[in-house]
């Protein structure tokens, strides 16, 4: 069997390209420009951002490109959203009227993925971002994030409308890619967030906006949910001759359905049985030595409850466990490789066994991951299929990925595919520079 082949990230020019010729095929002008957006890969920290817990995510270099152009003016159909995408079937452009979009399940839900573009039209107005209506705009949208794959296509939708729009309306938020503002991006990041659980109705917690509009290059983003304060952690695989190879099973994995948010009531439920305003303050409890796990989960009153507060707290303990090993070692190697790579370990077994949303398909990639020799693996993201990650020598990613193909077919389950993780830098705008377009409007 050959390695299978990487899916590989695109360039800002070749993303912006076929950004722009989507756009101009579909509506006869050119765009005010293009921007994009990143998906992530979460180092650990699964299922911790609801609970006000920390998380370590990486921005990828696969980002989603969008290109926009504001349509209000004397001949333009007022406050329409006209959207079209290169991974849906060539058709009309979709169309919303942002003057009636809403929450899901009102009068003003917007049906598919026009609602993550929408939404964030929408929530730019509730949080007040925009103190003025967000006018009609085309946008065109292309995207080399895998879709389903538990990689946050949805949140590089949401945050490249975002800088897009924050740029296009003069919000002044963002500020570029090389300087940005981060309070302004933590703004615009929470605008997203609403975008998400109140228009699309998937009520998430906020870790994927963060990396995406907030990640720095060359470093994982050490996210504190209880208030999004961040750090950035030095995170330099090549030099420690390692890669972050990530494993997409190809099983869609879905978070609008009921089980995410199931998982995220029970939390809610047992940090209200604890008297805690959430498991975060159970978790440093815990960390401080003012109470003993066992204890705590002796109050709690099914096993449901019971394993999903294990897993919860050791993985606010496995998070900062390994965000103090890389700020110690931000070249991993020796002893603190092999104590990351059983924290990743132990993160998948926790998932499985006590938070119970990893799938067949993602326990097989982590197994063939570990049993080809990777340090550590574990699922990432929000599980019921998606991803999985490994990290390995980077001369081992080709047999690593073959082995897992491998196991793949030998249980008759649809071929994985993989790319490569390196940390990679927010959204921001990718081209044409500024000055060539002048504001569209
Ligand atoms: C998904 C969600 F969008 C995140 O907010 C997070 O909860 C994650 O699942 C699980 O860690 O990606």
């Amino acid at each position: 069997m050959t390695a299978p082949q990487l899916v590989p990230a695109w360039t800002d020019e070749e993303g912006a390209a076929r950004a722009r010729s989507l756009f101009t095929r579909a509506f006869g002008v050119e765009p005010a420009g293009v921007w994009a957006a990143p998906g992530r890969v979460n180092l650990i920290g699964e299922h911790t951002d609801y609970n006000d817990g920390l998380c370590l995510p990486v921005a990828l270099p696969h980002r989603t490109f969008v290109a926009v152009r504001p349509t209000d003016g004397p001949r333009a159909p007022a406050r329409t959203l006209r959207a079209v995408s290169a991974q849906e079937d060539d058709g009309p452009p979709r169309e919303v009227d942002l003057v009636t979009v809403g929450p899901q399940g009102g009068t003003g839900t917007v049906p598919g993925w026009p609602a993550y573009v929408a939404g964030v039209a929408w929530a730019l107005e509730q949080e007040q971002l925009a103190t003025e209506p967000v006018p009609g705009f085309d946008i065109a949208v292309d995207s080399c994030v895998p879709f389903g794959a538990g990689l946050s296509s949805s949140a590089a939708l949401e945050c490249s409308v975002a800088v897009a729009l924050d740029e296009l309306l003069d919000l002044g938020l963002a500020g570029p890619p090389a300087d940005p503002d981060d309070e302004g991006r933590a703004r615009l990041a929470a605008a997203c967030v609403r975008a998400e659980n109140e228009v699309a109705g998937a009520p998430t917690g906020g870790m994927d906006q963060a990396a995406s509009l907030r990640a720095r290059d060359g470093h994982a983003l050490l996210l504190d949910c209880r208030d999004f304060s961040i750090e950035h952690v030095p995170l330099d695989l090549a030099a420690a001759g390692l890669e972050l190879l990530v494993i997409d099973t190809r099983a869609e994995h879905r978070l609008v359905d009921g089980q995410y948010a199931r998982r995220r009531q029970v939390c809610e439920e047992a940090a209200a049985l604890l008297g805690a305003a959430s498991l975060r303050e159970v978790a440093d409890a815990h960390v401080h030595g003012e109470l003993e796990l066992d204890a705590v989960l002796a109050r709690l009153a099914t096993d449901e409850q019971r394993r999903r507060v294990r897993h919860v707290v050791t993985e606010i303990g496995r998070v900062r466990f390994v965000a103090q090993r890389l700020r110690q070692a931000p070249v991993l190697g020796g002893w603190a490789l092999s104590v990351v790579g059983q924290a990743l370990n132990d993160s998948h077994e926790s998932l499985r066994e006590d938070y119970e949303v990893s799938s067949r398909e993602l326990d097989l990639a982590v197994a063939a991951a570990r049993d080809a020799g990777a340090y550590g693996a574990r699922m990432t993201g929000g599980g019921f299929g998606g991803s999985a990650i490994a990290l390995v020598d980077a001369d081992a990613v080709d047999a690593t990925a073959s082995a897992v193909a491998r196991a793949f077919a030998e249980a008759d389950l649809r071929a994985p595919s993989f790319l490569v993780a390196t940390a990679a830098g927010p959204a921001g705008r990718v081209g044409p520079p500024r000055s060539e377009t002048g504001r569209a409007r």
